[in-house]
């Protein structure tokens, strides 16, 4: 019988920094939030700013071999061309404290939040975006890359372009179908700059090559019926919402593995029957997962879900849709695609942008009035899911 999870394959859960470091007063969404947008300000979030070592002796505890978290790049250039290096060795710090307990880290280097410095210029409408985007790799990669070994430019192109640019739910606020491609190509080529500077500096410093990848977020565009209309429609998003991205920087071979986030579905026409929802309305349909992954074995490059998760008050629905996402990556591993890694999101409850700290996504609760951590039985059920398939 095949064991479907190498022994290397990273089991993991994810953070980023503004969601649960707390303080982070350098950039828009600090300014939106202070204009009275949100449902509520970031202000501490879950103080892993200090807390860190804490929640990183849980994730040892839960027995994950990896753990993706961001650096805050408004902390390390508060100030266009000014960097702090005091807040360069804190991520140092961060990073080595996960190596220490046996915790492989992925490190995302742009997850939604822009310098305000930068979003004062246009942030990613910027001409010079990217190249802002790559000075600020090449300054703080040569810190990082003793310890890290796995990286994720960009969190989410397809989706900050869509909330702040087409839903206008998130700054900046714009309405704008032809700002919103605009702010996808410069991010496209601030990862190809990125990719490369972090691939030359491993070079340089006679490093082993490191694995450089982005986190797409991809949603399944499901046809429920016959109506070509709806077909139409389904691959439209399809295309542009999922595939575009992917397309082009697989094609400039700035890819080492394909990262994808995944959370729901949408149907076209909307199913009669009704699916289970998280807190937050979206369709939970696991098998969307397992159709969007075999989608992927075309890139021919090992793929790793880099979130996946459920914000929910009911932990038993947690632990179920832990176990049938685990489930559907297992079935599309045995139709030949090469999954690496799975990271639940997220370890710990955090901020989850305009919709404040109300949806809980979290292994581990956090009590905002105290800062105590609890872990969930859902954790405790995903690691002994990670125990059970890990080869001995
Ligand atoms: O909280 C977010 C995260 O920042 C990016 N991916 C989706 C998560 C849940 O909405």
């Amino acid at each position: 019988m095949i064991n479907e999870f190498p022994k290397d394959f990273l089991w993991g859960a994810a953070v980023s920094a503004y969601q649960t470091e707390g303080g982070n007063t350098h950039c828009d969404w600090h300014e939106w939030e202070g204009k009275g947008h949100g449902k509520e300000p970031s202000g501490q979030a879950c103080r892993h700013y200090e807390l860190y070592e804490k929640d990183w002796d849980l994730a040892a505890d839960l027995k994950l071999n990896s753990v993706r978290l961001s650096v805050e790049w408004s902390r390390i250039e508060p100030q266009e061309g000014q960097f702090d290096q005091k807040e360069i060795e804190h991520y140092v710090d961060v990073v080595r404290s996960l190596k220490k307990r046996g915790i492989e880290p992925l490190l995302t280097l742009h997850h939604f939040t822009n310098p305000l410095w930068l979003s004062k210029r246009g942030g990613w409408l910027h001409p010079r975006a990217p190249a802002y985007f790559r000075r600020f790799t090449e300054k703080i990669v040569p810190f990082l890359s003793p310890y890290v070994r796995y990286w994720a430019t960009i969190n989410e192109p397809n989706v900050y372009a869509y909330c702040g640019y087409v839903e206008c739910k998130w700054p900046p606020q714009e309405r704008s179908w032809i700002k919103a491609v605009m702010v996808q190509d410069n991010f496209m080529r601030g990862h190809v700059e990125a990719y490369r500077a972090i691939k030359k500096i491993y070079s340089v410093n006679k490093l082993p090559s490191p694995m450089v990848s982005l986190a797409q977020h991809l949603r399944g565009f499901l046809v429920s019926g016959s109506n070509p209309v709806h077909r139409l429609r389904a691959r439209f998003n399809d295309y542009f919402f999922n595939f575009r991205f992917l397309d082009t920087v697989t094609q400039l071979k700035t890819m080492d593995y394909i990262g994808v986030n995944y959370y729901t579905c949408e149907f076209f026409p909307p199913l009669k029957k009704e699916l289970p929802l998280n807190n937050l309305g979206w369709q939970i349909y696991p098998e969307g997962l397992f159709l969007l992954l075999l989608r992927l074995k075309r890139y021919k490059l090992p793929v790793m879900v880099l979130e996946n998760g459920i914000c929910t008050d009911d932990d038993k629905k947690r632990q179920e849709f832990i176990r049938e996402h685990i489930s559907s990556v297992k079935q599309a591993m045995l139709r030949g695609v090469n999954v690496t890694g799975y990271f639940y999101w997220s370890l710990i409850d955090n901020f989850e942008w305009e919709q404040g700290f109300g949806p809980r996504f979290g292994l581990i609760e956090v009590d905002y009035s105290t800062y105590q951590r609890r872990v969930r039985e859902s954790a405790l059920k995903y690691s002994e899911e990670i125990c059970r398939n890990r080869p001995s």
